[in-house]
């Protein structure tokens, strides 16, 4: 696969010209209900609503211009099938495959990277029988009794993504099932988890593709102790999903491993055993192989050359002319829906960790803006927040919205004519209309610009085959991007530099450096912050 520069593409000129004079939402006509109608496309279940972006049909043409150019499509392709896209060439790089679709690959047949897919298929089977075994009761605990709570430890990808998918599905849970999750090396966390639960009871699910990540090892000594004083034999209660080959890839440490490849990016590994195994356990087989159903369907219809059938191309487009051409910095990702809380979350780790990048695939210095930086929360509560700055700020922030018709859990009640689940859709609707219109008054402080670019993702209810689905819509429109800036979406070196230096100062705390070796500045950081 050949990738460009994305400032050579004739599209780039193009749209930097139209943009010079965006679509004006507030005039008159500018936001019509035949627009409405128009500027929508439908994809998987959701419906994307789009005519509140300032773009107009030129627009559009031109973004599909520059997504044919920069060859989107075959790209992705070629990552489905196999090609080694981590990379950046002439230099030292992971070098590796990009394969989180051959996770829900499984389904296809032949899938888009056989051997990928089998791989996928046999730890499913892996976790499909322990689940079993789990539910019919060849597998209790020391008393006899069945387990009723997994913890997952683990941190970054092992923990981003899979905890989002748990909290927005938690409502269809078995029932006497839950999951828990511990990432932060801060002893808090542990001590806040572990506090209340029936440790008898409870399996805890060490997630690490590397097996050597300090925070994850550090908290699974912890459990394990707390396991030991409580008279558990750890060996009983904790699961691991590791990399094989990895320092954790020990069978006889553990009750059941399962593994995950080194070409799933951590960030797009939830769909992998790191998120299917704690979300089988609280959720159930059915429910993960709908998840991955939702995502598979998704991967499919992302192939779609047309910007405007293919909703993550189409999500990735906008996302570029907000970015690139009216140079809009950030986004904002509103779910109006609780159970998508920490859904921003992992899209944060998901976006920024792939595509804050500043060299090309090539190893040059890019010469145009790449990942925006993503933010968010639920709305109703952020406009009771931080939207005051989306409708008034010097910053324009675009902004998504994520919303269902439907509640999960159908517990609703009629005040004042209307459901709660009607007030919070209605919400989120006029909060898109509120900043694409804008609003004059004679009092400048209530005076609204307007032509604050949004769009609406809706779909019927939030269940694992929607859920998937979001999460692939996501992570496409994320690899959508960063192929078109001409960037390895796929690494994350920037992260290296903050724990090189972390060892360091904890070998200078723990003695491990004598002092005198170590670099003076580091140790009068320690002093300054008091810490020794
Ligand atoms: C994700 C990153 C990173 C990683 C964590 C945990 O894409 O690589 O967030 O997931 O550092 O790594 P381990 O799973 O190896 O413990």
């Amino acid at each position: 696969m050949q990738f460009q520069d994305f400032s050579v593409h004739a599209a780039v000129g193009k749209l930097a010209a139209l943009a010079r004079t965006p679509h004006d939402l507030t005039a008159a006509g500018g936001l019509t209900a035949q627009r409405l109608g128009e500027m929508k496309a439908s994809f998987c279940g959701f419906d994307l609503l789009y005519a509140t972006q300032r773009v107009t049909p030129e627009v559009l043409d031109a973004l599909q211009e520059l997504a044919d150019e920069a060859g989107l499509i075959a790209a992705y392709t070629a990552m489905r099938q196999g090609e080694v896209l981590n990379r950046i060439e002439g230099y030292a790089c992971e070098n590796r495959q990009v394969l989180h679709t051959a996770s829900r690959d499984v389904f296809a047949d032949p899938p888009m990277e056989p051997e990928a897919s089998a791989k996928a298929r046999r730890e499913l089977e892996k976790l499909r029988i322990f689940l079993d075994e789990l539910a019919d009761g060849t597998l209790v605990n020391a008393e006899g009794k069945s387990f009723t709570t997994m913890v997952q430890v683990g941190i970054g990808g092992s923990d981003l993504g899979p905890r989002a998918l748990y909290m927005a599905l938690r409502a269809y849970a078995l029932p006497g099932r839950s999951a828990r999750f511990i990432a932060n090396v801060d002893p808090d966390d542990v001590a806040e988890v572990l506090s209340g639960l029936d440790l008898s009871r409870t399996l805890f699910n060490v997630v690490s593709k590397s097996g050597s990540t300090l925070e994850t090892l550090t908290n699974e000594h912890l459990v394990r102790a707390r396991l030991v004083q409580e008279g558990l034999d750890p060996a009983r209660h904790v699961v691991a999903v590791t990399g094989e080959g990895s320092p954790m890839d020990d069978p006889a440490k553990y009750l059941r491993s399962f593994y995950m490849e080194d070409y799933i990016g951590g960030r797009y590994s939830a769909t992998s055993m790191v998120g299917l195994v704690s979300l089988g356990f609280a959720l159930g087989f059915a429910a993960i192989m709908e998840i991955l159903r939702g995502a598979h369907a998704v991967d499919r219809g992302a192939a779609d050359p047309d910007i405007r059938a293919n909703l993550p191309l189409l999500m990735a487009m906008l996302g570029i002319w907000n970015h690139n051409f009216l140079k809009h910095a950030t986004v904002a990702v509103l779910p109006y829906s609780q159970a998508l809380s920490r859904f921003p979350a992992h899209l944060q780790q998901c976006d920024m960790e792939s595509n804050g990048k500043s060299v090309t695939r090539q190893g040059k210095a890019v010469g145009w803006q790449t990942g925006p930086v993503v933010w968010g929360e639920p709305g109703t509560n952020g406009q009771h927040a931080f939207y005051q700055l989306i409708h008034q700020g010097t910053e324009v922030v675009p902004a998504e919205f994520i919303g269902f018709r439907q509640s999960q859990y159908g517990l609703d009640l009629n005040v004042e004519g209307t459901g709660s689940q009607q007030k919070l859709i209605a919400n989120m609707l006029a909060q898109s209309l509120a900043l694409a219109l804008g609003r004059h008054n004679d009092n400048p402080a209530r005076c609204f610009p307007g032509n604050r670019p949004n769009s609406v993702l809706i779909a019927d209810r939030l269940t694992p085959h929607a859920m998937g689905a979001l999460l692939a819509i996501y992570e496409h429109r994320i690899v959508f991007q960063g192929f078109c800036w001409n960037i390895n979406s796929f690494d994350q070196e920037g992260v290296q530099l903050g724990k090189i230096l972390a060892t360091r100062l904890l070998d200078l705390i723990s003695g491990r450096t004598a002092s005198t070796e170590a670099n003076p500045l580091e140790e009068s950081l320690l002093k300054q912050a008091g810490i020794g």
